[in-house]
């Protein structure tokens, strides 16, 4: 199997910003983006993702953090489609459920080929630690727009903000491993009747 990596750097003139990905990776993670909270959350798709992150971002942050996030979650997306190829012998869907104390999530994946995001998290608080929670429906809409998957988040159960975001991208984590692990009954098959995703 070709090694599924990528690197991606993308530059505007609000953000600049570079990812690597190794979906066949440990879990470790490196980032270097000026917002810690955003960090703390791609941390859990690297650890339970078992996807290998190094992400680096300067941009105008003195402005607010929307642009970074945005333009993380894009690039992020463009290095995952990249690095996940043609996506054959892969299971192409995943799902998973994760709890946290009170909390529960559920995230629903589809390496599609088509972009789409159902994100529905009823957020107990507008912000988590300076941190404007919205701005998650930012990253992952930058996601799906350029890794071409079909998304499905819901928070089903949460009353600590924290809690209930973290849950999410714990559950995106999971449910990514599933979608791009190798199905050895589909071993050099495309899993769509279409022929390619
Ligand atoms: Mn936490």
């Amino acid at each position: 199997m070709a090694a599924r990596k990528a690197r991606v750097e993308r530059n505007t003139l609000e953000t600049q910003i570079t990812v690597e990905i190794d979906l066949d990776g440990t879990g470790k993670s490196s980032f270097d983006t000026g917002v810690p909270f955003l960090e703390h959350m791609m941390d859990q798709i690297a650890r339970h993702g078992l996807v290998d992150l190094t992400i680096k971002s300067t941009g105008d942050l003195h402005i607010d953090d929307h642009h970074t996030v945005e333009d993380i979650g894009i690039t992020l997306g463009q290095a995952f489609k990249q690095a996940v190829g043609d996506k054959k012998g892969i299971r192409r869907y995943g799902h998973a459920y994760v709890p946290l104390d009170e909390a529960l999530s559920r995230v629903v994946i589809d390496l599609s080929g088509r972009p789409g995001l159902a994100m529905d998290v009823p957020y107990t608080r507008a912000s988590v630690g300076g941190f404007d929670v919205d701005l998650f429906e930012e990253f992952f809409h930058g996601f799906v727009n350029h890794s071409m998957v079909t998304l499905h988040i819901d928070n089903l159960k949460g009353k600590n903000t924290h809690h209930q975001i973290e849950t999410v991208f714990k559950a995106f984590g999971r449910a990514l491993r599933m979608a791009i692990e190798m199905d050895e009954r589909m071993a050099g098959i495309t899993p769509s009747t279409k022929g390619s995703l």
